[in-house]
This record gives C-alpha cells, sequence and structure tokens, in this order.
C-alpha cells in the first residue's frame, strides 16, 4: 500500500566537550527541573508544537556553543516556522579562525549545510519526533561520538522540525488524518493545500488534484502557501551552501531521490544513489529496519511539485531527497506509529543522515 493512501572518539575539534554545560539545569513544560541527560523525556510521546518550540530552545540553552533558533517565516495562521542551527564552529576563536585560515590545505569560505525539514504533511506525526531526536542527538553527542563530531565539523545543520505547524495542530486537535495546510481557498468549502504539490518545478503536470477537496490539491498557483515560500527563500537564499535536503515524511520506509514529477532518472542519479544507499545500509546496521531506495516516480509513485524536485531541480542542491520513515509500506499502523517508535526511528534515522553525510566527506562527488 503506498504511503498516501493509508567509536571511539578520535577527532580533535574546535569546540571541547567540556566547553559545553553539561550540568545546567532546564525546566521542562511539567515545570520539574530536569538534567540534560531527562532531555530523552520529550521522545516518549507525540509532542503538541508549543511542546516543540519549547524544547527547541532548551537545547539552545543547554548548548549554545551548538545550536540557536531562528524563525524563517509565519504560517497561515500566523505560526511560526522555527528552525534550529547546530554548528561546531559557532564558537571557533578568532584565534582558532586564523589558524584555519592560514593552513595551506583549508577549504576557505562558509562551511557547507545539510538542512532536513520534517511534517511537510500534517498527520506524519513520526517525522517532527524524528527530526527533533536528530536534532537532540547532534548537540548532544558532539565531541562525544566520532561519526557525529566528524560531519558537525564538515556541515552546519539547519533542522525545520514543523514545516506545517498549523496542519499539525489540526491533525492533534480536529482530524488525526488531516495532511494540508490549513489556508483558506477562494469559492470553495474545502480548506488547504498539499504543499508538497505546491513548489514551482514542473508545477501540477503529475499526480496532483486541481480540486480543492482533495488531499493532493496542487494550490490555486505554485507557491500559494506562506509556508511553501518560506521553504522555498530559505533554500534559496542559501543554496550555495546547503549540500543536502532532507525532507521527512512518513511511512514505507524509502529513501527516495528526484524525480518525483516523472519517472527516470536524474543526471546525477549516480550520486543521488550512491548517498541513499550509504544511508540505506547505516539504517539497516542499527535494528535490521529495511529502506527501499530510488528516484520517486520510479519507486513510490509520480507527483509534482514536491520540495525534493524544487532543491535540486532549481535550488541546484545537488543531494535531494525525501525520506519515507516508518512503518514498512503496508503496514496496518500506517500514520499511526506507536509513541515507542519515536526511539528508534530517531536512532536510525540519524545513523542514515551521519552516514549520507561521511560518504560526502569521504567520497565526495564520487559514487564509491
Ligand atoms: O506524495 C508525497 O508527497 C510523498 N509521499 S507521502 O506519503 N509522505 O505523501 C512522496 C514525495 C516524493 N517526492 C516527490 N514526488 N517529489
Ligand atoms: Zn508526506
Amino acid at each position: 500500500m503506498c504511503p498516501l493512501s493509508f567509536s571511539s572518539f578520535t577527532h580533535l575539534s574546535p569546540l571541547s566537550p567540556s566547553a559545553i554545560d553539561a550540568n545546567a539545569k532546564i525546566t521542562m513544560r511539567s515545570g520539574e527541573y530536569r538534567s540534560d541527560k531527562d532531555l530523552e523525556w520529550f521522545f516518549s510521546d507525540f509532542q503538541r508544537l508549543p511542546s516543540i518550540h519549547d524544547y527547541m530552545d532548551q537545547l539552545a540553552r543547554l548548548y549554545p556553543q551548538l545550536a540557536t533558533i531562528e524563525s524563517i517565516g509565519k504560517t497561515f495562521e500566523k505560526r511560526d516556522l522555527r528552525i534550529i542551527k547546530i554548528s561546531s564552529t559557532r564558537s571557533t576563536s578568532r584565534a582558532q579562525k586564523r589558524f584555519r585560515s592560514s593552513r595551506k590545505d583549508s577549504k576557505s569560505g562558509p562551511k557547507k549545510m545539510v538542512f532536513i525539514d520534517a511534517g511537510i504533511h500534517a498527520r506524519e506525526w513520526l517525522a517532527p519526533a524524528t527530526a527533533m531526536y536528530i536534532a537532540y542527538s547532534l548537540v548532544s553527542k558532539y565531541g562525544k561520538d566520532s561519526s557525529i563530531t566528524r560531519v558537525m565539523d564538515a556541515f552546519d545543520f539547519v533542522i525545520l522540525p514543523a514545516a506545517n505547524p498549523d496542519g499539525y495542530e489540526y491533525s492533534h486537535t480536529r482530524d488525526r488524518m488531516w495532511r494540508k495546510t490549513r489556508s483558506t481557498i477562494a469559492n470553495s468549502r474545502c480548506v488547504g493545500v498539499d504543499p508538497n504539490r505546491n513548489f514551482d518545478f514542473h508545477w501540477r503536470e503529475s499526480g496532483t488534484s486541481d480540486r480543492p477537496c482533495a488531499e493532493t490539491y496542487a494550490g490555486p498557483k505554485a507557491f500559494s502557501e506562506p509556508e511553501t515560500r518560506a521553504l522555498r527563500d530559505y533554500l534559496l537564499k542559501n543554496r550555495q551552501l546547503i549540500r543536502v535536503y532532507i525532507s521527512l515524511h512518513s511511512y514505507s520506509q524509502m529513501w527516495l531521490y528526484p524525480w518525483g514529477y516523472r519517472r527516470g532518472y536524474a543526471s546525477s542519479n549516480a550520486q543521488l544513489e550512491a548517498k541513499a544507499k550509504a544511508a540505506v545500509k547505516a539504517i539497516k546496521n542499527v535494528y535490521g529496519t529495511n529502506f527501499k531506495y530510488g528516484p520517486s516516480a520510479n519507486v513510490l509513485y509520480p507527483a509534482a511539485g514536491g520540495s525534493d524536485d524544487y532543491a535540486l531541480g532549481v535550488c541546484g542542491i545537488p543531494y535531494a531527497y525525501t525520506v519515507e520513515l516508518r512503518p514498512a509500506s503496508g503496514s496496518s499502523q500506517a500514520f499511526l506509529a506507536s509513541p515507542t517508535e519515536i526511539k528508534p526511528s530517531g536512532v536510525e534515522t540519524t545513523a542514515g543522515v551521519v552516514a549520507l553525510a561521511l560518504h560526502i566527506i569521504e567520497h565526495g562527488d564520487k559514487t564509491h
């Protein structure tokens, strides 16, 4: 059934682990004081948007040298679209910067970025939870886990865990199966646009609907939605820096890449495939979870106006992916994954993302 129908530390890093205040006390939404060891509490259930935003603040407060929070825009209902920027070089001293730029082998220019979003589709609750777990893992394991330290020293990570917060909240309060945004449509009683049909790349060419009441309504025009415009603007503004774009969805256990709008292969298919293969292998190594990989129109179905196609086709971001998380295709759980899946999904997806970034560090655009 398709998802739509239902090591040891050896690396020298610029920021020593001791520089991070691991003993800081934080206040959880429950009102209790907890140490950062209790940050895992958040992943015992699916959280509402204010909790997600609070938790982002907590991470930035606990790891000020690594994480900062920003809003990249507002939704139709005027909620913030918040990102967490995770950078190991934020606190690099002037002396370290001078040393780096004086080194003959140093690559000049700002650090490249990995951009991850989640929750483009409201009901896919495992995606925002998994994105938050990735953020948590990066900040809490920097300087402790050699692979995470290595990828964070090579890339800044920017994570937008709730890309469609109006829909996400609506799926908590009114309709658990809500997929779209919550914008009103002229001359229609139906609400909302499928954000993953609203990007301006071969817009409306396949797998979309012109009917406002449909689940895959492409919108009255491309980028009709403030949420997709905000994401577009951020990707365009940072297109030279972003090397990897990953959009987390559920479900089906697939690591997908362009094209989505038509069957066939992108000209960079070998590179896209090599990185997807590395990610899927790393996922399998954690708990044995099987992910398929391939161009999404071939593996899943043709659907135009998706964020991944826009990232590659318009922004020129070379490694653009849509990841369909747990459960497997055909599972009766479908979008209703149990909260007990959050942590395993978080752990295996983090392993996939880290392996993909490591593959770029080690092999660049080569395929092996
Ligand atoms: O249909 C979608 O938007 C995605 N599947 S989902 O079940 N999460 O809705 C797949 C999108 C793949 N990418 C493109 N078609 N561009
Ligand atoms: Zn989706």
